[in-house]
């Protein structure tokens, strides 16, 4: 970039985090426990026997986390609530002590200047709708508007950018597909009928928003631009298969009311006829789309499960602690077809970050503060933002970043192997330290960006 790049006026800078990696006290104040809960309670399934019953103690520690917001300078925070702190049972009774947890964190973002993007769903089924069937069960979308109904009623006009779903795709592929994520089922049958539900719930909870809420609603999607490693017919079959599975299976029923032709070929016998009326629901008018992005694929023909794709390691690129490619690129190309597909609809980058290796500890300065050098987070965020500014430049209608985590977190599956925060967490005393990282991105969003 020769000059100094411009974004435009109201773009929002802020940081995202989700109740279950963060919180901690899962079953504090009468919450009912989730699916993640008894998933990480589940002998091997996750890395260490790590679980979320402590986290960051961020359902104790929350006011400090504001603070530390605050003097970061953010100007917006996504987060998310765990509906089982709400509604113990999913559907039904209203735990009072669950849901003033959250009115009390959104009227201190409020007081400190910080707008609130609160997420609806990011992972953390009440245990209790699993029992029920969970997303297999088509009563589903009618559970999930209930409880979205209840926090409109509650918070809608403190909260004025709501999210439905947080990335279908992994709850689905993870979940219901090969089991790495709660609720830990492996069935090529169930897949689609979960991704289905989710989109139904979906537009359920969207249609609810009209009727009760005043402000914005969207759904939250991960998307990859997939790159066909060679020429040859077969990669490039198998990349519009990829393509189909991971961007088009979301965003083409959210936006145009259908599903892309490929997933047939990808699910075979198990992929349903399904009813046309669905679609009408599934398809609302929304406000925006939140695209979180990580990392390209680049796809070769394969005889991987089931979609016979996968993704080559490029030999030259530098890749972070979870083993994704760096590629800032894929990110302006991503919003470009985004908009060349379905139009205007306005785009917030509600993830982009990365675990990248950091010093083992907070090293401490001779005046006494923490440090920690993550020079490459640095360059990561930087570059990705650079490829934003690109996609502005290219008319793509983007409103604002948010970073990919104010702190370092559980990982799902992964634990707290993998730190992506900004702000270093020191798990046995809950110390938080911002890294290098975090003075660099306040220095960001205090210039709006010129300081890239
Ligand atoms: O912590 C999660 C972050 C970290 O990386 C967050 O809760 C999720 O919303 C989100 O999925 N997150 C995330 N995604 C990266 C997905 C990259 C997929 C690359 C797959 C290559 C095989």
């Amino acid at each position: 970039m020769s000059q100094a790049p411009v974004f435009p006026d109201g773009f929002l800078w802020g940081a995202a985090t989700a109740a279950h990696q963060i919180e901690g006290s899962p079953l504090a104040d009468g919450a009912g426990p989730s699916i993640w809960t008894r998933f990480a309670h589940t002998p091997g399934m996750t890395l260490n026997g790590d679980t979320g019953d402590v986290a960051c103690d961020h359902y104790r520690r929350w006011k400090d986390d504001v603070k530390l917001m605050r003097d970061l300078g953010l100007q917006a925070y996504r987060f998310s609530v765990a509906w089982a702190r709400v509604l113990p049972e999913g559907t039904g009774r209203i735990n009072q002590a669950g849901l003033d947890f959250y009115s009390r964190l959104v009227d201190e973002l409020l007081a400190n200047g910080i707008e609130p993007l609160l997420t609806l769903y990011h992972w953390d089924l009440p245990a209790a709708l699993d029992d029920r069937g969970g997303w297999l069960n088509r009563d589903s979308a009618d559970w999930f508007a209930e409880y979205a109904s209840v926090m409109y009623k509650a918070l809608d006009g403190r909260v004025k950018k709501w999210v439905t779903l947080n990335e279908p795709w992994v709850i689905t592929d993870g979940g219901y597909l090969h089991g790495a994520l709660a609720p830990g089922h492996r069935s090529l049958f169930e897949a689609p009928i979960a991704s289905h539900n989710l989109m139904r719930a979906h537009g359920a909870a969207v249609r609810a928003y009209r009727e009760i809420g005043a402000h914005e609603i969207g759904l939250v999607v991960n998307i990859e631009p997939k790159y066909a490693a060679s020429d040859s017919e077969a990669d490039r079959v198998a990349t519009r298969r990829a393509h189909a599975y991971m961007n088009e299976q979301y965003l083409h029923p959210a936006l145009l009311g259908r599903y892309p032709e490929e997933l047939e070929d990808v699910f075979g016998a198990a992929w349903p006829e399904w009813p046309k009326q669905d679609f009408e629901l599934i398809r609302q008018k929304l406000d925006f789309v939140g695209i979180n992005y990580y990392t390209r694929g680049v796809t070769e023909a394969n005889d991987s499960y089931p979609l016979k794709a996968g993704s080559v390691r490029q030999p030259l690129a530098t890749y972070s602690e979870t083993g994704w490619e760096f590629y800032p690129k894929g990110l302006t190309d991503l919003l470009v077809w985004f908009k060349q597909t379905y139009g205007d609809t306005p785009v917030y980058i509600t993830e982009n970050g990365a675990a990248m290796y950091d010093p083992p500890a907070a090293e401490v300065d001779a005046d006494g503060r923490g440090r920690v050098r993550d020079p490459l987070r640095t360059a990561y965020l930087r570059q990705h933002i650079g490829a934003i500014h690109d996609a502005i430049q290219a008319g793509v209608d983007v409103r604002g970043y948010m970073l990919w985590s104010l702190l370092d977190n559980l990982e799902w599956s992964l634990g707290y192997s993998k730190r992506f925060g900004m702000v270093h967490v020191n798990y046995a005393t809950q110390q938080r330290t911002p890294k290098d990282s975090a003075h660099w991105y306040s220095g960001v969003i205090r210039s709006h960006g010129r300081s890239l």
